[in-house]
């Protein structure tokens, strides 16, 4: 092997990476959390040629998909998430009751990287702090580095967006930061946040409620729920992924064909 300049290497990282982010600052949709409805709402805009951001704190993208259920890297899904599995090439096995068992692993990895080979960019230790907020829309998210944010006074840079996807999970991150300015209307969101588990009832309300809360502003697994109200509902993935997917039905016809190439 040839003599290896370490200069070259650290020259290659930066470069690329300076690339990508001054591409990344406009993009059709950010998606913010790159959690199992995130990642899915990611493929399909990308698929469907919408430049698309998803924006992840931790290191690792995958959200809660890594821990299955109280740390069992095994991941249930329901019988009509089944079509969806096979077209990411994800293996499960009926187990009993139309209820199917996922490798997490595999789950959170494959669709890792089926979401980077549609086109979408994935940016980790990304913090979004906050929202943009022009003429009552949402044009973008507050971003700084995870680990900077919130211990050091570092300001943070922005990414803009057409649509942005509170994709946070429990946390409700974007819903949360309108809540508290009271931008929300209190009849459309709930202010209690999740209510007591009910698997049957909050898998189909989390893909049912997915929609945009506010202009410019969507919502998305376990986040809808925070949002309107809904049930938790344990370690059961299926409504995770289908409301990934229909957010991005969603976005992708309010956006129109492919906005980026216009
Ligand atoms: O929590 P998460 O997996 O959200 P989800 O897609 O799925 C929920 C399920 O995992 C599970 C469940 C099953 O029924 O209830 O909880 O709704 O993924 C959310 C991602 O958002 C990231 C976080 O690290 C995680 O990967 N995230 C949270 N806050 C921020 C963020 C933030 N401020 N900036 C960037 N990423």
């Amino acid at each position: 092997m040839d003599k290896l300049d370490e200069v070259d290497i650290s020259r290659i990282i930066l470069c690329t990476y300076h690339e990508r982010l001054l591409d990344r600052l406009a993009s059709d949709v950010v998606i913010v959390g790159a959690g199992p409805s995130g990642l899915v709402a990611a493929f399909f805009l990308a698929k469907s040629g919408i430049k698309v951001t998803v924006l992840e704190k931790r290191l690792s993208p995958g959200g809660g998909i890594w821990g299955g259920g109280m740390a069992m890297n095994v991941a249930v899904v329901q019988d009509e998430v089944v079509p969806l599995l096979e077209e990411f090439g994800i293996r499960c096995q009926l187990m009993r009751n139309g209820l199917h068992a996922v490798d997490s692993i595999e789950l959170a990895a494959v669709l890792c990287g089926k979401v980077l080979q549609a086109g979408a960019s994935v940016l980790n230790l990304m913090t979004v702090e906050d929202l943009c907020l022009h003429h009552d829309r949402v044009t973008g998210v507050v971003v700084n580095r995870s680990g900077v944010f919130p211990s050091l006074p570092v300001d943070p840079i922005m990414f803009s967006a057409k649509a942005v996807v509170d994709a946070t999970g429990h946390e409700a991150v974007l819903v949360q930061s309108l809540r508290k300015r009271r931008l929300l209307s209190p009849h459309t969101v709930s202010e209690v946040g999740e209510g007591p588990m009910n698997a049957t009832e909050g898998e189909s309300f989390v893909v049912d409620r997915a929609a945009e809360v506010f202009p410019g502003l969507w919502v998305s697994g376990m986040s809808v729920s925070a949002a309107f109200g809904g049930p938790r509902m344990g370690p059961i993935f299926g409504g995770m992924l289908l409301s990934g997917k229909r957010i991005a039905q969603s976005i992708a016809t309010q956006l129109g064909p492919s906005p980026s190439s216009e």
